[in-house]
């Protein structure tokens, strides 16, 4: 492993304690007798962070000298969670450090929760950002992240009543000591005004964009660590601040609030994450972020390209741009404009530019994800980029008229201007048009990429759309949240799985070892029970260790089907109820996720989980066999106790509607066993682990599409199915909301008079087949812990760095930078 042996000397950590008193004192002004733990854990950041910045510079020289191609990966969102533990873990320094802090007298895990989460992000998409940082750095790939510093991430949710409740999430309310902010860094970001024509001294016709306001883009720093500490890289997010002179001409009016209100306003941009994933509103105020992240970063990427360049036509060989999803695609007609405009190119050269330098990553099928944005709105508030998106696509539809000549309709679907119902820009069409590359981010969905939603793109550029399957880094979500299963991986395998995690296939023959089995069912055991007491801490409920674990995390979404696994849980209650003697396996079923504010649907699935819990939990019949519980607020942080602790992992999305799943993946690698639906990576998963260690069931995605052609009745369902029908009339006839007996009626409708779009009345029955399987193979402990760790060991497909090195080799066209 490339773990230096010698971090002592490396970082000095004969001098740490002294310096964490130190910055107590100098840095955050406290009394160094003090004994609060926020100091301490600010301290103690403060100071690790330090040992940092020199290999930062240094790593920053090296692609200077190198000339090195870097990677801009370009996100609304990253999720990083908390960042010292990962330092720690990747500078290879816990286990020095978890002592250093005992001498000052506290544990290094009491430290740890003083820190509050970064959650700048919605869910799997920027979770996945803040992965590929930690693998692109990890493997000296160049690269970096760009994004925004929302002042405030996504929403505290508490659970009132059952209900969910959004708080602002103030998350920097206290500083944030891993910030390197850059005051003396500012570039300006232009709206509104208008395109104007002239003549340059050629006599050609220019176009340059005027009366604008201006609002100015300040970087902030945070340091991303590889592991081993060879390279360190960073992310840079920008925040607004009004430009002195914002409307200039209302100060000169004399309105002089007025024109401090204009002021004050313009640093509204940064201020929220919006926090629907899947649905899209078009506000103008998201718009505005997404351009000014691009215009800021695309300042930056030119200015640092200018110093070692003179001209502009070898950008593509030295920048490579990834679009997570569209959010930034209005990158495309962004370098359209400078190079034009700014930098006197003529079209072609500038687009064969834009084209090389581009590549842009689908995470979504669902059509109303689907990023599309009035032309008027788009049109006022950047008219330049409108006037270029309708060149990019006069040219591109002249292009597939030539190919397709009379195919008027296949125009209409490729057209970046969607024409009915009021003109709006698709932007997957304009990200698709002006990038080299697009991919999905699983086989299945790339699939349906290509066969379905960009079918005609597929067919006129046959070579531009693929896949790369997402991965998750092994470094937070193995060796830095599950310390129990990683020391004991490492004590048996050797520890070079963090750097590369085909390796733990050396722990399949283990799998035979029943002593081994028993040190792995032991460390489980041990992250069950500390996930207990973080449950009784958190929601007053004790939970057995000794019980099947089975957890369902992840964003509320009707597509997701959290409520199958409450149909489950009912029906497990009704066996019970009707057979208070039968022998069944006890569980206990966790559930947690956050739904979008606006969300009516997922947020009465959020009360009703919650009122099935208090039903449940408080029979006596009932006692010791079934629990359920939703934990309120999931983040990374209370993954990371989550997924450890799971045996059961529920990944039941409807056949062809999940992009991926990345939770899979984790939990999966931490040794549960999945229970699941053939959809995104839980194919691929299946292939590595084998189908006999895992949990299949349902629908194929290809059997759901022939379903909603052909006519489905979901009625059909609940006329030939008892159980399933007792289930639903309990839902809908108020057995769980006796105060309220109309209160989950909705539910009931979705599936009963609305057509059940997500198919969970023809998937029960597989469903509760597939969960009887599990009951029946948790019985069998030996068996259980032989597949659990199977699974972990054939994980090594769904590491981040693998994903990261098909982008690079594949998409970036960008080689590791020799140490
Ligand atoms: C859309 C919008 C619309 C405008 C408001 C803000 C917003 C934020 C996010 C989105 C698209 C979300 C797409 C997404 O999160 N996809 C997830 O990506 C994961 C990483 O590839 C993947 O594992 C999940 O399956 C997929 O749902």
């Amino acid at each position: 492993c490339k773990m230096s042996k010698n971090v002592r000397e490396v970082f000095r950590l004969d001098e740490l304690k002294d310096d964490i008193r130190r910055n107590m004192v100098a840095l955050l002004g406290n009394d160094p007798r003090s004994k609060r733990k926020f100091s301490y854990y600010n301290a103690l950041a403060y100071s690790v962070r330090e040992r940092l910045v020199d290999l930062w510079m240094r790593t920053q020289s090296d692609y200077y000298d190198s000339m090195a191609k870097r990677v801009y990966y370009l996100s609304m969102e990253f999720l990083p969670g908390r960042f010292l533990m990962n330092y720690l873990t990747n500078m290879g320094i816990v286990d020095e450090c978890r002592e250093i802090v005992a001498e000052l007298g506290f544990s290094l895990e009491e430290l740890e929760e003083e820190e509050w989460d970064a959650g700048l992000g919605n869910g799997g998409l920027g979770r996945l950002a803040s992965c590929y940082l930690d693998s692109m750095v990890s493997q000296n790939i160049p690269g970096y992240g760009y994004g925004i510093l929302y002042d405030y991430g996504i929403f505290y949710q508490s659970i009132v009543n059952g209900n969910q409740e959004e708080r602002c999430d103030n998350w920097r309310r206290h500083g944030c000591p891993w910030e390197i902010t850059r005051l003396d860094t500012l570039y300006e970001v232009k709206f509104y005004g208008r395109s104007e024509t002239y003549y340059d001294s050629d006599g050609n016709v220019r176009f340059r964009w005027v009366d604008t306001e201006n609002v100015m883009a300040m970087p902030c720093d945070i340091l991303i660590p590889g592991y081993g500490c060879s390279h360190v890289s960073n992310m840079r997010l920008w925040t607004a601040q009004s430009s002195r002179e914002f409307n200039l001409s209302d100060f000169n009016r004399g309105d002089y609030i007025g024109a401090m209100h204009g002021k004050v306003m313009s640093e509204n941009i940064t201020k929220v994450l919006y926090p629907n994933d899947q649905f899209l509103q078009g506000m103008e105020l998201r718009l505005k972020q997404q351009y000014f992240l691009v215009s800021a970063t695309f300042q930056d990427i030119l200015r640092r390209y200018l110093k070692q360049h003179t001209s502009l036509a070898a950008l593509p060989e030295a920048v490579a741009v990834q679009l997570n999803d569209t959010h930034p695609a209005i990158a495309i007609p962004e370098l359209m404009r400078l190079l034009m405009d700014v930098y006197g190119m003529g079209w072609d050269v500038a687009w064969d530019i834009c084209t090389r330098t581009f590549a842009y990553t689908n995470h979504t099928v669902l059509p109303e994800a689907l990023e599309t944005w009035p032309v008027d709105l788009l049109g006022r508030l950047l008219p330049r980029h409108m006037q270029i998106i309708y060149e990019i696509n006069r040219r591109f539809l002249e292009g597939v008229a030539a190919t397709f000549p009379g195919d008027t309709e296949r125009l209409s679907r490729m057209s970046v201007i969607q024409e009915e119902g009021g003109q709006r820009v698709r932007m997957a069409n304009l990200a698709i048009v002006g990038s080299h590359t697009v991919n999905g981010v699983a086989a299945l969905h790339s699939n349906i990429l290509q066969t379905g939603l960009f079918r005609d793109f597929h067919e006129y550029y046959p070579r531009k759309i693929r896949n790369v399957t997402n991965g998750v880094t092994p470094r937070r979500w193995l060796m830095q949240c599950n310390p129990a299963l990683s020391r004991l991986i490492t004590q048996s395998i050797g520890p070079e799985w963090c750097c590369n995690l085909e390796k733990l296939r050396e722990l399949v023959p283990l799998a035979e070892d029943s002593a081994f089995r028993d040190a792995w069912a032991r460390a489980k055991l041990e992250n069950k029970r500390l996930l207990s007491r973080y449950v009784l801490r958190k929601v007053q409920m004790g939970i057995n260790p000794n019980t099947l674990f089975d957890m369902q995390f992840k964003r509320m979404h009707e597509y997701k089907r959290q409520l199958l696994n409450v149909m489950h849980v009912i029906s497990l209650f009704n066996r019970i109820k009707d057979n208070p003697s039968a022998d069944i396996t006890p569980r206990t079923v966790l559930f947690g996720g956050k739904a979008a504010p606006g969300y009516y649907q997922a947020k009465l699935i959020i009360r009703l989980i919650n009122e099935v819990a208090r039903v449940v939990n408080a029979d006596a019949d009932v006692a010791g066999r079934l629990r359920v519980a939703f934990l309120p607020n999931y983040c990374i942080s209370q993954a990371e106790k989550v997924v450890p602790a799971a045996d059961l992992s529920e990944q039941i999305s409807t056949a062809g509607m999940e992009a991926s799943g990345t939770g899979n993946m984790k939990f999966a690698l931490n040794g549960a066993l999945t229970i699941g639906t053939l959809d995104g990576a839980n194919v691929e998963i299946m292939e590595e682990v084998g189908a006999e260690n895992i949990f299949i069931f349902g629908l194929k995605a290809h059997e759901v599409a022939e379903k909603r052609r052909s006519g489905y009745n979901p009625r059909e369902f609940y006329e030939n199915d008892a159980e399933l029908r007792r289930v639903m009339d309990m839902i809908g006839s108020g057995f769980f909301s006796p105060d309220e007996r109309g209160l989950f009626s909705p539910v009931y409708d979705s599936l009963m008079h609305h057509g059940d779009y997500y198919m969970l009345m023809a998937d029960y029955r597989p469903y509760m087949e597939a969960q009887a399987a599990v009951d029946a193979l948790y019985l069998d402990q030996d068996q259980w812990v032989r597949k659990s760790i199977l699974n972990a060991a054939n994980m090594g497909k769904f590491s981040s760095d693998r994903s990261v090195m098909e982008y690079a080799r594949g998409i970036w066209h960008v080689e590791p930078l020799g140490k």
